[in-house]
């Protein structure tokens, strides 16, 4: 009888074994990720979660649309945003095709559904992050939402414990309002570049794209005009309450415009007048009427100076500042203030800003200034900048103008939280978190619609705000908000949906070392995910 071989099934089975435990070692399930419950701010216009997830690892490459220095250098951006904190090497290379999985690829495309210079598409797979733009600018912005997806501790700036996974979805985004800023007043208390540098930081995690300095006012003049040395050496030398004020030399203040341009914003660079203007009166008494010359001053009241405005030397004076600052400034716009001119006639006030208004146009900017400047004639390219007397900014509209909304009742950063808080003002209102963001640019003046509108300003005036502590207490948590304003549409907004975003911003604050008020009104998460000290739970 045939002798029944038998199969030789030992070796098969443990054939078998190996390539099960090798397979599951190499191909261990994603993660199920929920794209859509990730806490961004501001909200995108549009967002489909796939339900997994993608794990950035150690031998990830950012891949870049090769043939463009800038691409490289925003490669360069979010690789410096994710190593601190991941560890890892994070390569830059040029790529002329998709690469393979496992990376980020950053590339530009004019087939994006939003054409608009700010628009971006992120594509997350499980095999990798894909982010299309049709500007740099563009992926810029991307770039801020794929650092929002990873665990706040993205932000730390020594390493952190894994892993780094991201859900998967896509995310096609463009701004509401191409005009989304915040304002500094470095004159009433001087900021270092450093603390101006920090500030551009903030604003530019939040898709922020313009920051507004209010450079020269009553208590300092903090930038160095060649013609005119006195306004920084004597009109630069205190501050409020008598501290030893400070100035930007010209080469200083090209260092933050440049850091500014590096992340995509403008600087605005603002010189109020005629009013607000008794560090330059002090400076060179010849811009008196009465030739006199005042004490520097370092109280916190306000309309009390005024340049002389029927005086030829005045406009000499004018020509030589925008002259110096225009050719420092890339961005469109110079600010010429124009706020509080108690003391100005108001005939003369108005040739002062129509002349103010043909000096900035010479020197090739466009003109922005307090609401007031709608008393003169505003060229239609000229922005009234809304603060405080709605009749004005309607006249700017009816003049063919626009009008940037920072409303001193809702966008005023300086304006208390509550009673108790222990820095800020209150003329304007108290500004708790809510008040601040239960708001939208185009109802907030009758007749002034979108079409009328650049955008939102949130200004910080320093008369009691002298460090960077302070500025953070004062300017988060509400940022983040204006900065929601700015960019996600009216009806994608609301306070119950946006509180529980803002709260889980709370370990990215932390990483970030920002000195934050924590309401009440929030329900903040910590790391641990659980709901703490909420008002309204
Ligand atoms: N109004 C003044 C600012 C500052 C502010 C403080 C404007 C345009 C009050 N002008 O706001 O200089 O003093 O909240």
């Amino acid at each position: 009888m045939m002798q029944k071989k038998s199969f030789p099934i030992a070796p098969l089975v443990t054939m078998i074994a190996i390539l099960l435990i090798y397979t599951s070692c190499n191909m261990e399930e994603p993660t199920p990720m929920d794209l859509a419950a990730a806490s961004l701010i501001p909200k995108p216009d549009s967002l489909t979660a796939t339900g997994s997830s993608f794990e950035l690892t150690a031998d990830a490459i950012i891949y870049v649309q090769e043939g463009s220095e800038e691409l490289l250098k925003i490669g360069q951006y979010i690789a410096n945003r994710l190593r601190p904190a991941t560890g890892f090497p994070l390569e830059v290379l040029p790529s002329e095709k998709i690469p393979a999985s496992g990376n980020i690829y950053l590339s530009l495309s004019n087939e994006i559904e939003e054409a608009e210079e700010e628009a971006y598409e992120l594509s997350i797979t499980e095999k990798g992050i894909k982010l299309t733009a049709t500007q740099v600018v563009g992926l810029f912005r991307g770039i801020q939402t794929i650092c929002q997806l990873f665990p706040g501790r993205i932000e730390e700036n020594t390493l952190q414990a894994g892993p780094w996974k991201i859900a998967t979805g896509t995310i096609l985004d463009h701004p509401d309002y191409a005009y989304r800023s915040a304002m500094l007043d470095v004159s009433r208390h001087f900021f270092p570049v450093e603390d101006v540098k920090r500030f551009i930081d903030l604003l530019a995690y939040y898709k922020m794209n313009y920051l507004h300095l209010h450079l020269s006012d009553d208590q300092g003049w903090r930038i160095e005009i060649k013609s005119w040395p006195n306004l920084t050496t004597h009109g630069g030398s205190t501050e409020v309450g008598g501290g030893k004020g400070g100035f930007y030399t010209q080469e200083e203040y090209a260092e933050i415009v440049q850091y500014a341009q590096d992340r995509f914003i403008n600087i605005v660079p603002e010189i109020d007048m005629p009013g607000h203007t008794n560090a330059a009166l002090a400076s060179y008494p010849e811009l008196n009427c009465n030739g006199k010359t005042p004490e520097l001053y370092t109280g916190t009241k306000v309309g009390f100076s005024t340049l002389c405005t029927d005086k030829e030397i005045v406009y000499q004076f004018v020509d030589d500042v925008i002259r110096e600052l225009a050719a420092l400034t890339p961005g469109p716009y110079i600010h010429i203030g124009g706020d509080e001119s108690h003391v100005t006639a108001k005939d003369d006030y108005i040739q002062f800003i129509n002349r103010v208004q043909n000096i900035v146009h010479a020197h090739g900017k466009l003109v922005m200034g307090w609401d007031e400047v709608a008393e003169a004639s505003l060229e239609s390219s000229s922005i009234a900048h809304y603060w405080a007397v709605a009749d004005n900014a309607q006249k700017a509209v009816q003049q063919g103008a626009k009008v940037l909304m920072s409303p001193a009742h809702k966008a005023y950063m300086d304006m208390q939280y509550d009673s108790t808080t222990h820095l800020g003002l209150h003329w304007a209102a108290y500004i708790e978190i809510d008040s601040a963001y239960i708001w939208d640019l185009e109802s907030m003046v009758e007749g002034i619609g979108k079409e009328n509108i650049i955008g939102i300003e949130a200004p910080l005036w320093t008369e009691t705000i002298t460090n960077m502590d302070e500025l953070e207490y004062m300017v988060f948590p509400r940022l983040p908000g204006y900065a929601e304003i700015g960019w996600t549409a009216t009806s994608d907004r609301n306070w119950d949906e946006y509180k529980v975003r803002l709260g889980k911003q709370k370990d990215r604050f932390e990483a970030m070392g920002i000195n934050f008020y924590e309401s009440k009104f929030v329900p903040w998460v910590s790391t641990e995910n659980e709901v703490i000290d909420s008002k309204n739970n």
